[in-house]
């Protein structure tokens, strides 16, 4: 999910962050000294399956490293051209080529990772919690380069990863991502064109409120399920009566997010039916692996955002015999992420755009990025499904209207300051709260987060990671061996 624009006043204040890092440690504290309230819910089918792989067919998107030679026999049809592709050495933070080699298998403490993770239903109904004992399979473990190369072995480092604060952001972080993992395993092999978008999205919201536990604001869905088509780019969900079909020609950006404890994950992927696709595919997908490669502790944003723009413009993608090299859309980002805020301060640009800001240790970033046949650059559409709470403004003292202010606590009960739609306060039981909802938006409480369209024709494309910058190493939490 992108940034939507930022009001220059919204500066988050020490008090709420002081809160919300309060309320961290608090659970971390409880999460250390009580770690006998998981296993208590292991089921025999952890013993039952463990280390027996589900068979997997589907969800068989190309890896980069396929990708990387310019023609894929067997692709009849598809635009196949490549620009002057610059081969860049794969670092040891490159891509992984398979499952076996997305994560150390040492690494694992519990049965398997996403696709595929023994014991799974499908449609996925089994808690995650059930499916390890505590312990989620770290992301991909990248070393840092250079200057920073000294995080990897330094004693102090790893201490601090040790303590109850860091441990909580990880097993909370790693909970979220496998949810995401697993729920995008189904969606991969369920979506099929003739299927309603509000299909897509309901089996993929049920399928994360039941593996991370959903329960009020202390986990649950993070966002709306982002569905968007062809030239829109992000922020698209149906609303209620929506009649939308997914269709063989289309282009669908999946972008949606899991939270425990407010730790939010965010990762999307882009469904295609038609291999005509295949290279815009292939250019965000390495566009966002160049992104989650340069990103790093003391790393200048604006340089990521070159290095991403870079990689996306080297390809081209031919439709009906017109060639178009692949834009970034370029006031698109990813962004920072603290508890409970998705848009947390800090954009990282796709293009080169002169932001000398740089990362810093501690910090969990949204690497996403989007490319387009289009302009590469996106307006607001007028049918609005995503909103979100402002996310220092609880109160809205300045809310008259009894209907909005209680409309307002509903929110701050159910989503706090985590983006929603239209579609959850219906099904929590909302009725008649258009007029209420438009008051919180004037008022400054809500802010309408629009769909945005590049041209009209155009086709956009996605692919976002959640890493985390730890003290010793950077972890990609959401890699999986589709994406
Ligand atoms: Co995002």
């Amino acid at each position: 999910m992108p940034p939507t624009r930022r009001r220059t006043t919204s500066a988050k204040p020490p008090a709420a962050i002081a809160a919300a890092l309060a309320a961290a440690k608090e659970r971390a504290a409880t999460l250390i000294a009580e770690p006998a309230n998981v296993p208590t819910l292991i089921p025999d089918v952890h013993d039952t399956n463990a280390g027996v792989p589900v068979p997997e067919n589907g969800s068989d998107n190309d890896d980069d490293e396929a990708n990387d030679e310019s023609s894929t026999p067997g692709t009849t049809g598809a635009a196949k051209k490549k620009k002057n592709r610059k081969k860049k050495k794969k670092s040891a933070m490159a891509a992984p080529a398979s499952a076996s080699a997305a994560v150390d298998p040492a690494s694992f403490d519990g049965p398997g990772v996403g696709e595929g993770a023994a014991g799974q239903t499908s449609p996925p109904t089994i808690p995650v919690s059930r499916l390890f004992r505590g312990l989620y399979p770290e992301g991909e473990i990248c070393d840092y380069q250079d200057d920073n190369l000294w995080r990897t072995t330094s004693e102090e480092k790893k201490a601090l990863e040790m303590t109850p604060f860091w441990e909580a952001e990880l097993r909370d972080a790693r909970r979220g991502a496998e949810v995401h993992r697993q729920v995008r395993n189904y969606a991969q092999r369920t979506i099929k064109p003739g299927m309603s978008m509000t299909e897509i999205c309901e089996l993929i919201e049920n399928g994360t409120r039941n593996l991370v536990e959903a329960q009020g604001i202390e986990a649950g869905i993070a966002f709306p399920t982002g569905c968007s088509l062809n030239a829109c780019a992000a922020h698209w969900t149906p609303n209620a009566g929506d009649k939308t079909i997914l269709q063989q020609s289309d282009v669908c950006k999946i972008d949606f997010g899991v939270h425990v404890g407010g730790r939010i994950i965010d990762s999307a992927f882009t469904v295609t039916f038609d291999p005509v696709y295949d290279n815009l595919l292939a250019a965000v997908k390495d566009a966002t692996n160049t992104g989650i490669r340069e990103a790093g502790i003391d790393v200048r944003l604006s340089d990521i955002g070159a290095a991403i723009q870079e990689a996306m413009e080297s390809y081209e993608v031919e439709f009906g015999g017109k060639t178009y090299q692949v834009k970034p859309i370029r006031n698109l980002s990813g962004h920072s992420i603290e508890r409970y805020n998705i848009h947390a301060g800090n954009s990282v640009p796709i293009v080169k755009n002169g932001d000398q800001t740089k990362m810093v240790e501690g910090e969990f970033y949204a690497i996403e990025t989007f490319g387009s046949t289009g302009a590469g650059r996106t307006i607001d559409g007028d049918e609005i499904s995503h909103y979100m709470r402002v996310f220092d403004n609880p109160h809205g003292a300045n809310v008259r209207l009894s209907r909005a202010r209680q409309l307002l606590q509903t929110i701050n009960t159910n989503f706090g300051s985590l983006a929603f739609c239209r579609r959850y306060l219906d099904r929590i039981g909302e009725s008649k709260y258009l007029l209420a909802l438009k008051n919180l938006v004037e008022c400054g409480v809500v802010m309408p987060i629009p769909p945005l369209y590049d041209t009209p024709g155009s086709f956009t494309a996605q692919y976002e990671h959640t890493l985390v910058l730890r003290p010793t190493c950077k972890e990609v939490l959401t890699r999986g061996d589709d994406y």
